[in-house]
């Protein structure tokens, strides 16, 4: 078994009068350091400010089913056959030799976090993020879920043409004991007009209420027929066009609620989806880039303490665009540029090279630079301020062009090409290039694995601030831990959206080892710079 597959008991005790053990519950107590900052004529006050809170973690994993909305896609055929593969430790033929199943691209799985250095050696200790807390392992995910197309699952798998024939051949068997996908709701405005002649797993009527209905059914069918305690319901659907925020119709709970009892059209198949995870007390996430998160979803969150978060996978160009603008913005250089350009062959492909849909895409390929920008005024003018202080536009920023197009021949495997051109010394300039190739579902498959795994966790984990001597409460409703996994983060409406990645996993592991009394990262290292 390749070790990123490997199923290890929980490994970490932490041995402190902070973090304690029982048969249910991790209980640590966090000391949430900051400081506050106000400014007088130009001089900047800070005090240091700490907050005592304690999280308690439910130790065991929930059994947990992942109802994937789009199963028969390239992502979902892939993850589907790909957790088989490692289930049944299946290993086939390539031209490369034999292979073997793995996690490799799952941050949990496959990446790890020091935990502190080992007394004699003083090296570093490390451990695979998954063994901080205790996570459902992917193999043990039932997997179900809706897709507009009636393809088995088996065949689905063909047609994505992502896996090897070898493994395809194995897995096509269990494959399709997971059968047809449930049929699904399909609001032909949504998704691009090329999609109509997938569209034979419908669910009949054109009345929105009695699909909410249904899907919530589903939800309730799926986790009583395989005895689970959380289903995460996962969009891996084609992308939407952007829903219109219209006031009285998607601006508030109440109105989302009663849009769709008179089957309003601006509520999009994402969005019934997500209400319908909401009121069964499912997390709902959104792998693609569409709004279906209009304010009267997450109100409904909130009302509901469901859990939800999203917006859009985050897999290669992106993530390497967030290294990169950070990279070069804390380096003191001034990208000036941003061009983005990729092409792909797939069925995303096909459905992308629409408009209204490509649109959706493009907002949020485009806001990822945004933080570093804001974060560094020495090098980019910050906005004019209009009346009463309030900020006109976004103030000086590189240009940044995305552009997508399909080219049926290459499948799955995306060709993505970027230009960064930055202002260097003295009026120099420096152009980096990048030119990166990958088979879109098999980077895309891990992170919803990854995005499913730890929202079942973050349902386990409740937190309390000790001076307010309440009981534990859940977490927030939007996830917005999961944002290293994201393009567009989710966040609590009225903060802010951090896209770097660094800080994305810092805060990930912070938080992961905060639930177990363990201090967050630090690289002072203090004792290698002391005598
Ligand atoms: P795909 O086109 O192969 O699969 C989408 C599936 O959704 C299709 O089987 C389609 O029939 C189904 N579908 C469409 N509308 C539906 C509805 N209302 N209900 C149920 N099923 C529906 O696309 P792929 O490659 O699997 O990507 C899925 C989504 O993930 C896309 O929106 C894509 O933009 C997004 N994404 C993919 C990434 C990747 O690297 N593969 C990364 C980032 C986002
Ligand atoms: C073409 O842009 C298709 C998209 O679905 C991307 O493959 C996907 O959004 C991943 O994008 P990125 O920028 O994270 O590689």
């Amino acid at each position: 078994i390749h070790p990123t597959a490997v199923r290890r008991p929980h490994a970490i005790t932490v041995q402190s009068p902070n973090t304690s053990y029982n048969n249910e519950f991790i209980t640590a107590k966090f000391a949430n350091r900051g400081s506050e900052v106000t400014v007088t004529d130009g001089h900047f006050h800070v005090t240091p400010t700490v907050d005592e809170y304690e999280f308690q973690t439910q130790r065991a994993p929930s059994k947990t089913g992942l109802m994937m909305i789009g199963i028969g896609g390239n992502n979902g055929s892939t993850l589907c056959a790909t957790v088989l593969a490692n289930r049944h430790n299946m290993i086939w033929h390539t031209k490369e030799g034999i292979q073997q199943p793995n996690y490799i691209g799952s941050v949990l799985r496959a990446s790890t976090v020091k935990i502190g250095t080992e007394p004699s050696s003083g090296k570093d200790v490390h451990v695979p993020v998954c063994d901080v807390l205790p996570m459902v392992h992917p193999n043990d995910l039932v997997l179900g879920g809706w897709d507009i197309s009636a393809a088995p699952l088996d065949k689905a798998m063909q047609r994505a043409k992502v896996l090897d024939y070898d493994l395809q051949r194995q897995v096509a068997p269990h494959m399709a004991l997971i059968g047809k996908p449930l049929p699904s709701i399909y609001y032909p405005d949504f998704i691009a007009a090329n999609q109509e002649e997938r569209a034979d797993n419908l669910i009949p009527g054109d009345d929105k209420q009695v699909h909410l209905e249904k899907i919530r059914a589903d939800i309730r069918q799926f986790r009583q027929d395989n005895g689970l305690d959380r289903v995460i319901v996962f969009w891996t659907a084609n992308t939407e066009r952007y829903s219109d925020i219209l006031p009285g119709v998607n601006d508030t709970a109440d109105n989302l609620l009663n849009s769709i009892k008179s089957s309003h059209s601006e509520v999009s198949p994402s969005t019934l989806f997500a209400v319908a995870a909401i009121l069964e007390g499912e997390p709902f996430i959104n792998g693609a880039p569409q709004n279906t998160f209009v304010p009267g979803a997450i109100e409904l969150a909130e009302r509901h303490q469901s859990f939800i978060g999203g917006d859009d996978l985050k897999s290669g160009q992106t993530k390497l665009k967030s290294v990169l603008a950070e990279f070069l913005v804390n380096a003191g250089i001034k990208p000036l540029s941003i061009a983005s350009y990729n092409h792909l062959g797939n069925n995303d492909g096909h459905n992308l090279s629409a408009e209204r849909q490509f649109k959706s895409k493009e907002i949020s390929k485009s806001s990822v630079v945004d933080d570093m920008v804001e974060s560094n005024r020495l090098l980019y003018k910050a906005p004019q301020l209009g009346p009463k202080g309030v900020p006109i536009g976004k103030g000086e920023h590189p240009d940044h062009v995305v552009v997508i197009k399909y080219v049926p021949a290459v499948g799955d495997s995306k060709r993505a090409i970027d230009e960064y051109y930055s202002e260097i010394f003295c009026g120099g300039r420096s152009t980096i290039n990048i030119f990166n190739e990958c088979e879109d579902s098999l980077l895309a498959t891990p992170l919803i694995l990854d995005l499913a795994i730890l929202a079942e966790l973050l349902t386990r984990v409740k937190y309390r601030k000790v001076s307010e001597k309440k009981e534990f409460a859940p977490l927030y409703s939007v996830l917005s831990l999961l944002s290293y996994m994201l393009k567009a983060p989710l966040v609590k409406p009225g903060t802010d959206v951090v896209n770097s990645l660094n800080r994305q996993r810092n805060a990930l592991e912070c938080f992961l080892k905060a639930c177990v009394g363990l201090e967050t990262n630090t690289d002072l290292l203090l004792e290698t710079r002391i005598w």
